[in-house]
């Protein structure tokens, strides 16, 4: 019989020339496949950034494959074509070519790899789907940890990480500097000094431009602005942005990791996590530099324990999660929240300056670090009581790292409580006191951090305490609440019920904050 050779499908988050799909590939008889796809691009209100960072990465990425002698079928957008999602493109593709087999790696998300997955029946094809061996541990290797315990903690998570790959361990096989964790001292609230280095900028070449101006076109209705488009769009772009972060912002990623300020975006993140997410940057080269670094006195320990735990540790844990849990995880609402999102979410159009100042960011630049997305826009959720759902989508749409892998157990787990907790042993709420120690929102704020009651007063403060007297069911006993909960007792009943008060008139009027 005539060999035709396989397809070999490449999704836009699996932009790594060592991906296990092209393992063992044939460059004269197999065609890799790429394709830009209606149902791809519109399964979210996906931030217009994001749009243009994964349609010109993949273009940059289908280049180079063929620059290097692939034989690349490449499906750019095309809103009047009749391929409007993967499966269209594979079923003409193998009717092309005639080939027999499809090979590819195994997909992030759960949608989309369980479609795959009936490829080989509805198709009529045979469907090889590899480890995608970007990851640490494999879901295998996870599940394998997780099973009869307990608890799932993501710090004994992070240390087997720490073991299996000797990042920042000694030759006795001890965590440098004797300990495991730095996060103690990682909480410094930023006032202006150190300067914060300028993020680091890729001026859009001729693909991108082009891709803009799709976008421009095709996703007019999509959230956020292509303004100032700015990310990595090659591996080699995104190896720089690495170096600038190693060289500028590292050395102060420790100190400030959870610190907010009114006039600066990034501060001394890393905003590696677009390029990591995609395949432009493997975890474990971002680890190996940052851990470099440390060895040659250019940071020290704490920022990049710090940094190396945020990605074998937490990277690796809510995606083990998400595998471990799902289909069923994302219909998860353990406090049975049903309020809708409020529209502010989307303009960013509200009197809270917090909020405000996270939600402007993210229109503008497809980014928000992690404190403003877990302890403002996420914390607010939680204390409104938003449906898990709407919140979840509103994430995975807004962020131009968001892929459900990710975006869920730390939407629906970290914020949200609403698996139960696995990704920490309480909720992360928190009352405008938090926001005003970590940033310097606050003083510009319509709301008054330090009034609880009065019709000016901040709405986290109330709405703090009736999320505590709500859920005393299910929080009270937690030991890490008890003395939130002796607090709340501690008040004047006649406290307590202008507290209640003030919050239910606030979720009675959420839109109009
Ligand atoms: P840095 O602060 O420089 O951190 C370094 C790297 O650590 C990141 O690039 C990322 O790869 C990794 N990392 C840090 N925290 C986490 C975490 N909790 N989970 C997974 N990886 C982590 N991250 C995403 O990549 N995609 C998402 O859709 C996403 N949604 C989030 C939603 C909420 C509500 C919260 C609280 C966090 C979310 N995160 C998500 C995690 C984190 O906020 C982002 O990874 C981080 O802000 C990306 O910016 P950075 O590259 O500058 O990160
Ligand atoms: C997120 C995204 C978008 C916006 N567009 C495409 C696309 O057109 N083609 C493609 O192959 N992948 C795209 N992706 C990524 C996928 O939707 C999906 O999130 C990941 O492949 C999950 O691992």
């Amino acid at each position: 019989m005539h060999d035709h050779g396989n397809l070999i499908l490449i999704l836009g988050d699996q932009l790594t020339p060592h991906i296990s799909a092209l393992a063992g590939a044939d460059r004269q008889r197999d065609t890799l496949v790429m394709a830009e796809v209606h149902d791809e691009a519109s399964y979210t209100n996906h931030h217009r950034k994001k749009l243009v960072l994964l349609f010109s990465a993949m273009r940059h990425f289908a280049r180079a494959l063929q620059e290097d002698g692939w034989q690349v079928h490449y499906h750019a957008y095309d809103p009047a074509s009749d391929r409007r999602s993967l499966e269209d493109v594979i079923r003409r593709q193998l009717a092309v070519t005639g080939a027999r087999r499809v090979i590819t790696t195994e997909c992030g998300e759960w949608r989309l790899d369980n479609e795959i997955r009936q490829w080989a029946q509805r198709l009529d094809v045979a469907v090889e789907i590899r480890l995608d061996d970007r990851f640490l541990a494999s879901k295998e290797e996870f599940a394998n940890w997780a099973k009869g315990r307990k608890q799932l903690r993501m710090e004994f998570f992070y240390r087997e990480m720490r073991r299996k790959t000797g990042f920042l361990m000694t030759p006795d096989g001890t965590p440098e500097g004797g300990q495991w964790n730095f996060d103690a001292d990682n909480r410094k609230k930023w006032t202006g000094r150190p300067p914060t280095p300028a993020p680091f900028r890729v001026e859009p070449d001729a693909i991108t431009r082009e891709v803009i101006e799709l976008v421009n076109r095709q996703f007019a209705g999509h959230f956020g602005t292509t303004d100032d488009f700015h990310f990595a769009v090659t591996a080699t772009d995104a190896r720089a942005a690495l170096a600038h972060f190693i060289d500028f912002a590292l050395p102060c990623f420790g100190d400030f990791q959870d610190a907010m300020s009114e006039t600066e975006d990034w501060l001394f993140h890393s905003i590696l996590s677009p390029s990591i997410n995609c395949g432009l940057l493997d975890p474990r080269e971002v680890c190996e530099a940052a851990v470099q670094a440390w060895y040659a006195g250019r940071a020290p320990l704490n920022a990049v324990e710090g940094f190396v735990r945020q990605i074998i540790g937490w990277r690796e844990f809510v995606r083990g999660i998400y595998w471990l849990h799902m289909p069923g995880y994302a219909a998860e609402n353990r406090l049975g929240y049903n309020r809708d999102l409020p529209w502010f979410y989307w303009t960013g159009d509200t009197r809270m300056r917090c909020m405000h100042k996270a939600i402007d960011a993210t229109r503008r630049n497809a980014y928000a670090h992690h404190i403003q997305r877990l302890m403002v826009t996420g914390n607010f959720a939680l204390l409104a009581g938003i449906r898990p759902e709407a919140i979840c989508d509103w994430y995975l749409a807004v962020y131009a790292d968001a892929y459900d892998w990710v975006e869920l157990p730390n939407v629906l787990g970290m914020v949200m409580h609403a698996d139960g907790g696995y990704l920490g042993s309480k909720p992360y709420a928190a009352s405008g006191k938090y926001i005003q120690r970590m940033s310097d929102h606050c003083a510009n704020c319509h709301y008054k951090v330090s009034h609880s009651t009065e019709e000016d007063a901040c709405p986290f403060n109330a709405l703090y305490w009736h999320f505590i007297h709500r859920h005393r069911k299910q929080f009270a006993a937690n030991p890490r609440m008890t003395m939130m909960y002796r607090n709340w007792d501690r008040q004047t009943p006649e406290r307590r019920q202008a507290l209640l008060g003030r919050a239910e008139d606030l979720l009675e009027r959420l839109e109009q904050l």
